[in-house]
Protein backbone atom coordinates (compact mmCIF):
# COMPACT_ATOMS: atom_id res chain seq x y z
CA UNK A 1 0.00 0.00 0.00
CA UNK A 2 1.12 3.38 -0.89
CA UNK A 3 1.55 5.54 2.23
CA UNK A 4 1.49 9.83 1.50
CA UNK A 5 2.39 11.94 4.18
CA UNK A 6 0.87 15.74 3.16
CA UNK A 7 -0.45 18.73 5.05
CA UNK A 8 -4.16 19.45 4.35
CA UNK A 9 -2.93 23.03 3.50
CA UNK A 10 -0.25 22.31 0.97
CA UNK A 11 -1.12 22.94 -2.85
CA UNK A 12 2.33 20.43 -3.52
CA UNK A 13 0.66 17.70 -1.40
CA UNK A 14 -2.94 18.82 -3.63
CA UNK A 15 -0.93 17.85 -6.50
CA UNK A 16 0.14 14.43 -5.27
CA UNK A 17 -3.04 13.34 -4.20
CA UNK A 18 -4.58 14.31 -7.87
CA UNK A 19 -2.74 11.49 -9.19
CA UNK A 20 -3.95 8.91 -6.90
CA UNK A 21 -7.36 10.66 -7.47
CA UNK A 22 -7.13 10.18 -11.24
CA UNK A 23 -6.16 6.69 -11.09
CA UNK A 24 -8.39 5.84 -8.39
CA UNK A 25 -5.89 4.06 -6.83
CA UNK A 26 -6.09 3.69 -2.70
CA UNK A 27 -3.17 4.88 -0.61
CA UNK A 28 -2.91 5.92 3.55
CA UNK A 29 -2.87 9.32 3.37
CA UNK A 30 -0.70 9.99 6.57
CA UNK A 31 -1.44 14.02 7.91
CA UNK A 32 1.85 15.26 10.03
CA UNK A 33 1.75 18.35 12.56
CA UNK A 34 3.49 20.96 10.77
CA UNK A 35 6.30 21.23 13.61
CA UNK A 36 7.21 17.89 12.53
CA UNK A 37 10.93 18.23 11.73
CA UNK A 38 12.07 14.68 12.14
CA UNK A 39 9.80 12.69 10.34
CA UNK A 40 10.21 14.13 7.53
CA UNK A 41 13.99 14.61 8.02
CA UNK A 42 14.54 10.57 8.62
CA UNK A 43 12.70 9.99 5.25
CA UNK A 44 13.95 12.62 2.82
CA UNK A 45 16.73 14.22 4.55
CA UNK A 46 14.67 17.84 4.62
CA UNK A 47 11.52 18.71 6.23
CA UNK A 48 9.76 18.69 2.67
CA UNK A 49 5.97 17.38 1.86
CA UNK A 50 4.65 15.50 0.17
CA UNK A 51 6.62 12.50 0.90
CA UNK A 52 5.66 9.08 -1.24
CA UNK A 53 6.37 5.71 0.68
CA UNK A 54 6.13 2.62 -1.27
CA UNK A 55 7.75 -0.54 -0.13
CA UNK A 56 10.58 1.38 2.10
CA UNK A 57 11.40 3.40 -0.22
CA UNK A 58 10.54 7.52 0.11
CA UNK A 59 10.15 9.72 -2.75
CA UNK A 60 9.80 13.66 -1.89
CA UNK A 61 9.08 16.41 -4.60
CA UNK A 62 5.03 16.57 -5.98
CA UNK A 63 5.73 16.20 -9.63
CA UNK A 64 8.30 13.33 -9.30
CA UNK A 65 5.36 11.60 -7.44
CA UNK A 66 2.57 12.42 -10.46
CA UNK A 67 5.37 11.21 -12.65
CA UNK A 68 6.11 8.05 -10.88
CA UNK A 69 2.38 7.34 -10.28
CA UNK A 70 1.08 8.19 -13.69
CA UNK A 71 3.63 5.17 -15.19
CA UNK A 72 1.91 2.44 -13.29
CA UNK A 73 -1.06 2.46 -14.74
CA UNK A 74 -2.86 3.42 -18.15
CA UNK A 75 -1.34 6.87 -18.90
CA UNK A 76 -4.00 9.38 -18.10
CA UNK A 77 -2.15 13.01 -18.53
CA UNK A 78 -1.67 12.57 -22.35
CA UNK A 79 -2.61 16.19 -23.25
CA UNK A 80 -0.43 18.94 -24.62
CA UNK A 81 0.17 21.70 -22.00
CA UNK A 82 -0.48 25.59 -22.82
CA UNK A 83 2.61 27.63 -22.14
CA UNK A 84 -0.60 30.48 -21.19
CA UNK A 85 -1.77 28.23 -18.02
CA UNK A 86 1.78 28.45 -16.72
CA UNK A 87 2.34 31.16 -16.97
CA UNK A 88 -1.18 32.11 -16.06
CA UNK A 89 -0.22 30.05 -12.69
CA UNK A 90 3.29 31.90 -12.01
CA UNK A 91 1.69 35.83 -12.57
CA UNK A 92 -1.16 34.94 -10.03
CA UNK A 93 0.62 33.16 -7.28
CA UNK A 94 2.35 35.78 -5.58
CA UNK A 95 -1.21 37.57 -4.59
CA UNK A 96 -2.83 34.16 -4.49
CA UNK A 97 -0.39 33.14 -1.54
CA UNK A 98 -0.15 36.49 0.19
CA UNK A 99 -4.19 36.06 1.12
CA UNK A 100 -3.82 32.19 1.43
CA UNK A 101 -0.97 32.10 3.75
CA UNK A 102 -2.98 34.04 6.63
CA UNK A 103 -6.26 32.24 6.07
CA UNK A 104 -4.85 28.36 6.14
CA UNK A 105 -3.03 30.02 9.60
CA UNK A 106 -6.31 30.29 11.24
CA UNK A 107 -8.14 26.83 9.48
CA UNK A 108 -8.95 24.16 11.20
CA UNK A 109 -6.22 21.55 9.55
CA UNK A 110 -5.18 18.41 10.82
CA UNK A 111 -0.99 19.84 10.91
CA UNK A 112 -2.27 22.85 12.88
CA UNK A 113 -4.33 20.62 15.53
CA UNK A 114 -1.57 21.60 18.43
CA UNK A 115 -0.57 24.72 19.52
CA UNK A 116 3.19 24.29 18.17
CA UNK A 117 2.24 22.93 14.93
CA UNK A 118 0.08 26.19 14.00
CA UNK A 119 2.37 28.29 15.69
CA UNK A 120 5.16 27.13 13.38
CA UNK A 121 3.51 28.05 10.23
CA UNK A 122 2.51 31.51 11.36
CA UNK A 123 6.00 32.19 12.57
CA UNK A 124 7.76 30.69 9.42
CA UNK A 125 5.15 32.63 6.87
CA UNK A 126 4.95 35.76 8.45
CA UNK A 127 8.76 36.09 7.81
CA UNK A 128 8.30 36.60 4.34
CA UNK A 129 4.92 38.15 4.30
CA UNK A 130 4.58 40.85 7.40
CA UNK A 131 2.19 40.16 10.05
CA UNK A 132 -1.07 38.17 9.14
CA UNK A 133 -3.16 40.54 10.98
CA UNK A 134 -2.41 43.39 8.59
CA UNK A 135 -3.28 41.01 5.62
CA UNK A 136 -7.06 40.46 7.17
CA UNK A 137 -7.52 43.31 7.55
CA UNK A 138 -7.38 44.53 4.14
CA UNK A 139 -10.59 45.54 2.47
CA UNK A 140 -12.19 43.95 -0.26
CA UNK A 141 -10.59 45.74 -2.80
CA UNK A 142 -7.24 43.47 -2.03
CA UNK A 143 -9.00 40.57 -3.56
CA UNK A 144 -10.05 42.43 -6.97
CA UNK A 145 -6.86 41.17 -8.72
CA UNK A 146 -7.52 37.78 -7.79
CA UNK A 147 -10.96 38.47 -9.10
CA UNK A 148 -9.62 39.76 -12.51
CA UNK A 149 -7.17 36.84 -13.02
CA UNK A 150 -10.20 34.52 -12.82
CA UNK A 151 -11.85 36.72 -15.63
CA UNK A 152 -8.52 36.07 -17.15
CA UNK A 153 -8.42 32.28 -16.69
CA UNK A 154 -12.44 31.56 -17.68
CA UNK A 155 -11.76 31.85 -21.72
CA UNK A 156 -8.17 29.69 -21.73
CA UNK A 157 -10.62 26.50 -20.04
CA UNK A 158 -11.18 24.42 -22.56
CA UNK A 159 -13.49 21.86 -21.26
CA UNK A 160 -14.83 21.52 -17.55
CA UNK A 161 -12.74 18.18 -17.85
CA UNK A 162 -9.62 19.29 -18.59
CA UNK A 163 -8.53 22.95 -18.39
CA UNK A 164 -7.08 22.11 -22.49
CA UNK A 165 -9.71 19.47 -23.55
CA UNK A 166 -7.83 16.42 -22.40
CA UNK A 167 -5.85 15.72 -18.99
CA UNK A 168 -1.92 16.85 -18.74
CA UNK A 169 0.09 18.19 -16.10
CA UNK A 170 -1.66 21.65 -16.64
CA UNK A 171 -4.57 19.99 -14.53
CA UNK A 172 -2.33 18.82 -11.72
CA UNK A 173 -0.68 22.65 -11.26
CA UNK A 174 -4.36 24.35 -11.79
CA UNK A 175 -6.15 22.38 -9.84
CA UNK A 176 -4.18 22.23 -7.10
CA UNK A 177 -3.41 26.22 -7.49
CA UNK A 178 -7.81 26.84 -7.73
CA UNK A 179 -7.52 24.38 -4.75
CA UNK A 180 -5.66 26.81 -2.15
CA UNK A 181 -7.41 29.83 -4.01
CA UNK A 182 -11.14 28.42 -2.35
CA UNK A 183 -10.09 29.39 0.58
CA UNK A 184 -10.73 32.98 0.20
CA UNK A 185 -14.01 34.07 0.43
CA UNK A 186 -15.64 36.24 -1.51
CA UNK A 187 -14.13 35.55 -5.27
CA UNK A 188 -16.62 35.83 -7.99
CA UNK A 189 -16.11 32.55 -10.29
CA UNK A 190 -16.76 32.97 -13.89
CA UNK A 191 -19.15 29.95 -14.56
CA UNK A 192 -16.53 28.36 -16.52
CA UNK A 193 -13.49 28.43 -13.83
CA UNK A 194 -16.37 27.61 -11.10
CA UNK A 195 -17.53 24.26 -13.66
CA UNK A 196 -13.68 22.87 -14.27
CA UNK A 197 -12.93 23.54 -9.74
CA UNK A 198 -15.77 21.38 -9.12
CA UNK A 199 -15.68 18.76 -11.97
CA UNK A 200 -12.02 18.19 -11.65
CA UNK A 201 -12.66 18.16 -7.30
CA UNK A 202 -14.99 15.31 -7.58
CA UNK A 203 -12.78 13.79 -10.37
CA UNK A 204 -9.56 13.50 -7.64
CA UNK A 205 -12.12 13.27 -4.61
CA UNK A 206 -10.55 16.13 -2.82
CA UNK A 207 -13.23 18.76 -1.33
CA UNK A 208 -12.03 22.49 -2.39
CA UNK A 209 -11.61 24.31 0.91
CA UNK A 210 -15.62 26.67 0.02
CA UNK A 211 -16.92 25.67 3.19
CA UNK A 212 -13.90 27.00 5.16
CA UNK A 213 -13.26 30.01 3.58
CA UNK A 214 -12.87 33.39 5.56
N1 LIG B 1 9.16 21.35 -4.81
C1 LIG B 1 8.43 20.74 -3.75
C2 LIG B 1 7.84 21.82 -2.86
C3 LIG B 1 7.05 21.25 -1.71
C4 LIG B 1 6.81 22.31 -0.64
O1 LIG B 1 7.17 23.50 -0.77
N2 LIG B 1 6.17 21.88 0.45
C5 LIG B 1 5.94 22.78 1.54
C6 LIG B 1 4.49 22.74 2.01
S1 LIG B 1 3.40 23.56 0.84
C7 LIG B 1 6.76 22.34 2.74
O2 LIG B 1 6.76 21.19 3.11
N3 LIG B 1 7.45 23.32 3.36
C8 LIG B 1 8.14 23.12 4.59
C9 LIG B 1 7.31 23.58 5.74
O3 LIG B 1 6.11 23.83 5.58
O4 LIG B 1 7.85 23.69 6.84
C10 LIG B 1 7.36 19.82 -4.33
O5 LIG B 1 6.84 20.13 -5.41
O6 LIG B 1 7.05 18.79 -3.71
Amino acid sequence: MYKLYVYDHCPFCIKARMIFGLHTLPFDMVMLQNDDEATPKAMIGRKMLPILEENGQYMGESMDIVAHIEKRGAALLTGSTNPQITDWIQRSSSVLYRQFLPRAACAPFPEFSTTAGRAYFVRNKERATGPFSEILSENATALAPLNAFLQELAPLIQSKEAVNGTLSTDDIHLFAHLHSLSIIKGLVYPSAVEDYRKTLSARVDIPLLDSIAV
